[in-house]
């Protein structure tokens, strides 16, 4: 399946009131200067790539590098800004150029591979890697481009023979939209729940910057389903109600054809809409308008975003088929997961229930009768679709496609849509729980769903369970920030081929914290 789906034809139309004023809400970035701290090798222990520390980052002073030679360093956690150092000679005087390559990792394995060897779907473009040349010692070296990372190791390419170099106050000045000081203190006992409390945070953090980033390292934009979860997080932490509204009022402003919400937007030269539609995204602006109304009854955004909101149920209506059930394809149409095997029939239409009932609340509560009556039709034809043609009562589960594919997603989602009653989502749940089918779950993001479902149906203890076993697999790795992509019954898995493209601290992976706050402590 292509992972692309461009709009023919694409004309993205702008509404330049909203644009302006998401840019008034642009947020002050938040900058604090850290340094290393340690010195270290990266190397191939058992099936993974590992740092060791060898010695404090002090010990480099005094250390001269030749041609060949490496420094890896430590900055001590996970870093989201700008790498600036010293580059002086030892020796004669520089008779030729210092030329150096840099790699930035999040993960040791960014720093172990060799980046020449990436077959991977996703441009090698992303791995953070940089030649460098000096011409003139000593200097400053700031590099221009940001970068999230934890490791960073410079290999000297050359130097001459008659020159060495040496390395000092290598720096990072970090930056970030989200202040923690308005993160309140954690009351629980529970050590496991404790750090993935923290690490969301800090992971959310990383994020947060002009807009919510869907990762700093990749792909450092604003990606609606990301940012449904990113804002859920928000509300419980770092609380800027500004960041969400400037969110929406982009993706309101900058929409596709027909007026079609955008899966992401662009935020240089200046912002923009990305030519890639997706089912379930475009309705998740109702979505976020909806948390965001709940959240701070900011009717006067409300009202001027219902219209960008209504019309993503309409467009979406004409994918319904005769049986009041979406129609499926074969291309990249709905996201819902990674997992390449996952038929998306049946989840983009609990998506599509879910998202109805949301617009049915918005369009009450602004008074809007007749959208409110045509909403309704809708949920009841949609919810007979269900029902008669996917729920599949020998099996007891929804099935999607023509294949009738029985998969972890389908049944998440449609107990989150409310088609039937708390006590049987609880049995679809349960024995979803027993008889795991095959088509599992592959991103924290359709977890964070499961977990939600979970939560919505009382059943605490296995959702807490179920926390621990997959972002406690992350914590448990040594995990600074949770992860895009994380299988904990295939470590190696890739959606792209190859694990040193993804992204590890990524937004959507977030939640924790939001499930911990909402629904853990009392
Ligand atoms: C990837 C990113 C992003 C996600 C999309 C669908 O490119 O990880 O977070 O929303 O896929």
């Amino acid at each position: 399946m292509a992972i692309t789906n461009h709009l023919e034809n694409f004309c993205p139309k702008t509404v330049e009131a909203f644009v302006q004023k998401a840019e008034a809400l642009t947020p002050t970035l938040i900058q604090k200067t850290v340094f290393p701290v340690s010195l270290g090798t990266v190397f191939w222990l058992d099936d993974d790539w590992v740092y060791q520390k060898k010695e404090p980052i002090a010990a480099l002073n005094g250390k001269s590098f030749g041609k060949g030679e490496r420094i890896c360093v430590d900055f001590g956690d996970h870093r989201v800004g700008y790498l600036s150092f010293t580059l002086s000679s030892i020796g004669s005087p520089p008779d030729a150029p210092a030329y150096l390559r840099l790699k930035f990792g999040e993960k040791p394995c960014e720093i172990g591979e060799e980046s020449e060897n990436y077959q991977g779907s996703i441009s090698s473009s992303w791995i953070q890697e940089e030649t460098l040349h000096v011409d003139v010692l000593p200097a400053s070296v700031r590099l221009p481009r940001r970068y999230a990372f934890r490791y960073l190791e410079i290999l000297i390419k050359d130097t001459s023979p008659k020159y060495r170099v040496t390395f000092s106050d290598i720096r990072c000045e970090t930056v970030t939209s989200a202040d923690i000081r308005n993160v309140s203190p954690l009351d629980l006992k529970d050590a496991d729940l404790i750090d993935m409390d923290r690490i969301s945070i800090k992971t959310m953090e990383d994020c947060m910057q002009s807009v919510f980033e869907d990762g700093p390292k990749r792909d450092r934009r604003l990606w609606i389903g990301d940012l449904r979860l990113q804002a859920l997080a928000n509300y419980r932490t770092f609380q800027n109600y500004d960041l969400v509204k400037r969110c929406l009022y982009l993706f309101a402003g900058l929409t596709q054809n027909r007026g079609r919400v955008g899966a992401c937007l662009f935020l240089e030269p200046k912002p923009m809409v990305d030519d890639t539609a997706l089912f379930d995204y475009s309705l998740f602006f109702v979505s976020c308008l909806f948390d965001y109304y709940k959240e701070t009854g900011d009717r006067e955004t409300l009202l001027e975003l219902w219209d960008t909101a209504y019309r993503q149920i309409e467009l979406s209506s004409e994918r319904i088929g005769e049986h009041g059930v979406v129609l499926d394809s074969d291309d990249w149409w709905c996201f819902l997961d990674w997992n390449d095997e996952l038929n998306k029939q049946a989840g983009a239409q609990a998506v599509f229930l879910y998202t109805l009932k949301q617009a049915r609340y918005l369009a009450e509560e602004i008074g809007d009768a007749d959208r409110l009556h045509r909403i309704d039709t809708s949920l009841l034809w949609l919810a007979k679709g269900a029902k008669e043609v996917l729920w599949d009562e020998t099996e007891g589960f929804f099935v999607s496609g023509t294949k009738r594919q029985i998969s972890w997603a389908s049944q998440v989602w449609f107990v989150l849509a409310g088609v039937f009653e708390k006590s049987q989502n609880q049995a679809l749940l349960r024995r979803l729980l027993e008889k795991r089918p095959k088509v599992g779950m592959v991103t924290p993001y359709m977890y964070h769903h499961f977990i939600e479902a979970l939560f919505c149906c009382e059943m605490r203890k296995e959702a807490i369970d179920q926390m621990k076993r997959y972002w406690g697999g992350m914590v448990k790795e040594g995990a600074d920030c949770f992860y895009e992509i994380y299988d904990p019954d295939r470590k190696d898995f890739s959606p792209y081929g190859s694990k040193i493209i993804h992204s590890y601290c990524h937004a959507w992976s977030g939640t924790p914290t939001y499930f911990i706050r909402k629904y853990v402590i009392p």
